[in-house]
């Protein structure tokens, strides 16, 4: 088997990976398994006048290296240009993208730093898989520097359409980069037929066969991969016996009879805002919820440097309070809000102990947490999922009620809904959706992928 070689812009803690979630549990599984290397930033950020060292540590067959990033390039590549350039426009969120020339020059200048790392530590049968939109040049900085392998990335993003694409500046180049690369992986078909859309429509590529795309002398393959997590061991953690004590905890605070659960990063993009009015809208027309249903609303820190992040914050705290204020009674608060993280078992146990699971990001690549919710539940009497259209994870979860998560009035007829559901409507729709996790999980995600990489041809000399 070939050796595997990982970039992402984070290089997971092999101490804390369980608390991380499924995805680096799984990808440092499949390291574990091939033997190989996680190459990225640290996590730490170091003056400007200093050299950043990258350093090696290796356990068995498996290495970490890891660099940290100066503070300028922090600055410039992190804030500047993945997140505030291109998560807003990957979201189609072009009225929050922020281009400035010194952060895009930081973006490069970043990429070409670990291109210039990486490169000598590759052996010539590695498979390298880069992930994410911090890492869109990657591929061509090895190609410039005679790298050979097989190399894949997967988008955990959504690609938007081409128009709103075109928006930002040096987009070609950006897009160009993407041509080095022989497997280039998506969430959703649509984020699949966007990418093809624009290399044929706006890069001079053509279809030659159903996933692979002719673009000047190279062939590059754009395939679906949804991301999936590990069921097994979510599972596990919301049967288990703490969970199960955490569940009693929850009921036993008096309030509230039924349970809405929320878990989002506090990100603009996962609607918390709309989300909060469209409970406010539930109380409104289906009163005799006041008292009797509460919305909990997990959303922990993220970005906070980024200008958009803190104007969502303000925006969230005082529509909560306004719900509290206007509906809340001594004996009943409506919105549980709260702006920190908690611990993994914490939340399976939160996903149980609730009726209903509100996801309704308004453009989100997959969306774990709707999968998550749906291990989570208990077979003989779950709970059910209202989930937002614009996740990539409605191409698959279709048995969850599906709403237009702009649409208030939608969604809180759909908590109506999902309240009043009766109970063999409810497990019938829970054992398909579980089934659909269940068969594409972290693991099926992991394997077709590295598979699909195998599998390509050896690219084509410069
Ligand atoms: C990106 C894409 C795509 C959340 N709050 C806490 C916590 N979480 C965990 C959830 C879940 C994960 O974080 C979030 O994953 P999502 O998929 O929902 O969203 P993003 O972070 O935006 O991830 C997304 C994903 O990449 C994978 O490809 O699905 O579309 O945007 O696992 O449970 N975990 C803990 N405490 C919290 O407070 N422990």
């Amino acid at each position: 088997m070939k050796r595997l070689v990982v970039v992402s812009n984070r290089v997971a803690d092999p101490g804390c990976a369980q608390a991380l979630g499924g995805l680096a549990v799984c990808i440092l599984d499949a390291l574990r398994k091939r033997g190989g290397l996680w190459f990225g930033w640290n996590g730490e950020i170091v003056p400007d006048e200093a050299e950043p060292e990258t350093t090696s540590v290796t356990f068995d067959d498996l290495t970490f290296a890891t660099t940290p990033l100066t503070e300028r390039e922090y600055r410039d590549y992190y804030l500047g240009f993945a997140n505030a350039a291109l998560w807003p426009v990957h979201h189609y969120r072009l009225d929050l993208a922020r281009f400035a020339q010194e952060a895009i020059d930081g973006y490069r200048r970043v990429n070409d730093r670990f291109a210039e790392t990486l490169a000598p530590m590759l052996k010539p049968n590695d498979l390298v898989w880069a992930h994410d939109y911090h890492l869109i040049p990657l591929g061509a900085g090895l190609r410039a520097r005679g790298v050979r392998n097989r190399i894949g990335f997967f988008l955990h993003i959504p690609f938007p359409p081409p128009d709103v694409l075109v928006a930002m500046p040096e987009h070609e180049w950006l897009m160009s980069a993407l041509v080095d690369y022989d497997l280039i992986g998506f969430q959703t078909r649509t984020d699949q037929a966007n990418f093809c859309r624009f290399m044929c429509d706006f890069m001079g590529g053509e279809m030659i066969g159903p996933d692979v795309l002719r673009i000047g002398a190279r062939e590059v393959t754009a395939s679906v991969f949804p991301v999936g997590i590990d069921v097994d061991s979510f599972a596990a953690m919301a049967e288990s016996p703490s969970a199960a004590k955490r569940i009693e905890r929850l009921h036993r605070a008096g309030e509230p009879r039924i349970n809405v659960i929320g878990v989002d990063r506090l990100d603009y993009t996962k609607g918390l805002p709309d989300r909060l009015r469209s409970f406010k809208r539930l109380l409104e027309l289906y009163p005799q919820n006041c008292k009797a249903v509460t919305l909990m609303q997990i959303a922990p820190p993220t970005r906070e440097d980024v200008q958009a992040y803190a104007d969502i914050r303000h925006e969230l705290e005082a529509l909560s309070g306004e719900i509290n204020g206007q509906f809340g009674d001594f004996d009943w608060t409506p919105v549980r809000y709260l702006h920190r993280r908690v611990d993994r078992d914490t939340l399976a146990a939160l996903y149980r102990g609730s009726q209903v699971g509100l996801v309704t990001p308004l453009r989100d690549g997959m969306n774990l947490v709707a999968k998550e919710y749906v291990v989570a539940q208990d077979a003989n009497n779950p709970g059910v999922l209202v989930l937002s259209r614009f996740a990539g994870a409605a191409e698959d979860l279709q048995e969850a009620l599906i709403v237009n998560p702009y649409d208030a009035d939608e969604v809180a007829n759909a908590m109506q809904k999902a309240i009043q559901m009766p109970f063999a409507e409810r497990k019938e729709r829970h054992a398909a959706l579980l089934e659909r996790v269940r068969e594409r999980d972290a693991y099926h995600w992991m394997d077709g992928f590295l598979r699909a990489l195998a599998g390509c041809r050896v690219p084509m000399a410069a």
